[in-house]
């Protein structure tokens, strides 16, 4: 050690403050304090006081690996800055955390559930259709944030699930769908507005190390699929630090003694990743009234937003979460409301491998059962979240966007002293009205689920063994339902719409019904659908119809084979008489076969178009397709 490095690292600590022993118990970490800046020796000094001393036990003598050591503090400052409340504050409520956690604390303790009160919508009716309606109203003071930073283990699929198709009739990914659907709520609400209107409706991506790269890529490489690229902003949560034992000592990393192990902190990062952004406050100058937040593989998802939407502002909702029937012991939250034994209440999703021991704790002995309608009384969340903007910042200005979290240790035995592996702490988003005031009015949506959820969550393997009667959320499923959907819609508006056959792909038997699919901009509400479709209508069972473009209009269709319609924006087409051909047919895949592209495979199936009528209307004008 250099005589000047010495004079300058003790002048540092001296003018820091710090006494020159602060690193006795760590004497590699002495021994390297010459390399180490100002704000670095601070970091250590915090590192110390929190008791990660063993953090420094392998480090080298000054003159060796003195990069990584300097990545060593990028890694910790990093850590430090992203989390509210820096690093101290995370040891501290992991030391608690861990505590209850080996104590066997119900978080819910004191606590009472029971079934709450929210709007429950049926799909079409004059409400449903009024709710739409002032949602596309309120649309254009909307912000939407989807939450994408999940590598999604249960799925299992290689790349980001964002990339996946919704369908595979049309090729559409999911981002594509969300940005397509924001877009066409965006032109919706615009009409509405004499002289038309110039709202950007802002568009938010969570990413993480994990998905980042790869969105920006997908939304570069294909032109932000129609969306002006400044709408859309992209904030990359950090992972969190790993926890070694209950005294929350921070993980080595094995594969780097340098670094710190880190893992996902969940989504509840989106709420302080928002407020640090700054967004909110833009948004509020600009007059916006809503966020809403949304998951990462839902293709059926927009098609509840208008109507939701509409609660929210009809209801006053500072906080509304979007639900569906829930089948008891399924793999979503219940929307519950708990009442504390001192009067206390808040309406919350309970996770749903809580729900279970929370019921049985308060006296209800069957825990999650489902009732005689087959269903269980808690409504399912499906982690769509609208917030009003207003309230929300106000609440964050407390809290930071702190989330309330939780650790899920796993214990090597009953002692509950050593874990299998590391832990973390985690939060989710929908428990931001944990720290609500009793004033804020916090309610729910209930809709179809075949109208409003069909995630793309589970493996083949794992979807195949999905208890008979639950959904498999699976990428069959997910796709399948689009159709289903879309089938229902029309039904509903009038078409004759055949039954489905079930059929069985990937270990899943699902209902097939006619492939039927459409570009946003054609169907953003009920009502919209509705004008499109009008006359005597009918599509059979094996028919495919893919609409894209605005104003395509069915009258006395017949259809019973496959139709590709593709119209530019000022191009009216009214398609009449019978179509047939000889149509698509799904064939069965493998999983397990390698030689079949990833995407399809974990569908079970793939659509042999074997014929089709396919037409391209490019230039503005009124036109008839009458085959
Ligand atoms: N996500 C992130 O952006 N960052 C993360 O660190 C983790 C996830 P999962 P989960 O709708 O069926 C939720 O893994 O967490 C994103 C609700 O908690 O798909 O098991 C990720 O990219 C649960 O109440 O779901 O369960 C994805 O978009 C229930 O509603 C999203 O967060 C369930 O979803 C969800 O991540 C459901």
């Amino acid at each position: 050690m250099s005589s000047t490095a010495i004079e300058s690292t003790a002048d540092t600590l001296s003018r820091l403050g710090i006494n020159a022993d602060f690193a006795s118990s760590a004497p590699n970490l002495h021994k390297n304090l010459q390399l180490l800046s100002s704000g670095q020796i601070e970091l250590a000094k915090v590192l110390l006081e929190m008791g990660q001393s063993h953090l420094f036990e392998h480090w080298a003598d000054p003159g060796v690996d003195d990069e990584e050591k300097k990545g060593f503090f990028d890694q910790v400052d990093r850590l430090n800055s992203s989390y509210p409340g820096g690093l101290a504050s995370y040891v501290k409520s992991a030391r608690q955390l861990l505590a209850d956690s080996q104590a066997g604390k119900n978080p819910f303790d004191g606590f009472t559930p029971s079934v709450p009160k929210g709007e429950v919508l049926t799909f079409g009716d004059e409400d449903f259709i009024n709710f739409e309606e002032a949602g596309i109203r309120e649309a254009q003071k909307a912000a939407f944030v989807l939450v994408a930073g999940g590598l999604g283990e249960r799925l299992g699929y290689n790349g980001i699930k964002v990339a996946l198709s919704a369908e595979t009739a049309s090729g559409t990914c999911f981002l594509q769908n969300y940005i397509e659907s924001i877009l066409a709520l965006q032109e919706a609400s615009c009409r509405l507005v004499q002289g038309g209107c110039q709202t950007r409706i802002p568009f938010v991506i969570m990413t993480s190390d994990d998905t980042h790269a790869r969105t920006i890529e997908l939304l570069e490489s294909n032109s932000y699929f129609g969306m002006e690229p400044a709408q859309v902003k992209l904030l990359k949560q950090e992972k969190v630090a790993c926890l070694d034992d209950n005294d929350a000592r921070l993980a080595v990393e094995p594969r780097n003694k340098y670094r710190i192990q880190t893992k996902p902190h969940g989504h509840g990062d989106v709420h302080a990743l928002l407020f640090s952004s700054g967004l909110l406050k833009i948004w509020h100058d600009a007059g916006l009234r809503w966020v809403l937040f949304f998951q990462d593989t839902n293709g059926l998802l927009f098609k509840a937003i208008p109507a939701s939407l509409g609660v929210s502002s009809t209801r006053q909702y500072h906080v509304n979460s979007l639900a569906v029937p829930r089948r008891a012991k399924e793999a979503i939250g219940g929307i519950t409301k708990l009442t504390h034994a001192d009067g206390r209440t808040m309406v919350i999703n309970v996770e749903y491998n809580q729900l279970d021991p929370l019921l049985r704790a308060t006296g209800q002995v069957d825990g999650d059962v489902n009732d005689k309608t087959g269903f269980s009384p808690f409504p399912g969340n499906i982690n769509q979240l609208i917030l009003e903007l207003g309230p929300y910042i106000e609440e964050l200005t407390k809290t930071g966007g702190a989330i309330k979290e939780f650790v899920n240790p796993k214990y090597k035995d009953a002692s509950k002293t050593s874990f299998k592996s590391s832990t973390r702490l985690e939060c989710m988003m929908q428990d931001y009205p944990k720290t609500l005031p009793p004033s804020a009015r916090v309610g729910f949506t209930v809709m179809d689920a075949w109208l409003a959820y069909a995630p793309v969550k589970n493996n083949p393997e794992d979807a195949s063994k999905v208890p008979k009667g639950n959904p498999n959320h699976s990428a069959t499923s997910g796709e399948m339902a689009i159709y289903r959907a879309n089938s229902l819609i029309l039904r509903k508006a009038g078409v004759q719409v055949a039954n489905p056959v079930r059929q069985v792909f990937n270990g899943q038997e699902v209902e097939v019904w006619p492939i039927i699919t459409w570009q946003p901009k054609w169907g953003p509400t009920f009502a919209e659908i509705k004008r499109k479709v009008c006359g005597n209508c009918i599509i059979s069972q094996s028919s495919s119809m893919v609409i894209k473009g605005r104003n395509v209009f069915l009258e006395d269709l017949s259809l019973d084979g496959a139709l590709l319609i593709d119209a530019v924006e000022d191009a009216e087409v009214k398609v009449r008489g019978s179509v047939q051909n000889k149509g698509w047919m799904l064939e069965n895949i493998d999983y397990k076969d390698a030689s079949v592209p990833e995407q399809l495979r974990i569908r079970g199936f793939r659509i042999n178009k074997v014929e089709q009528l396919e037409k391209n209307y490019s230039e503005p004008g009124k036109f008839s397709l009458e085959p």
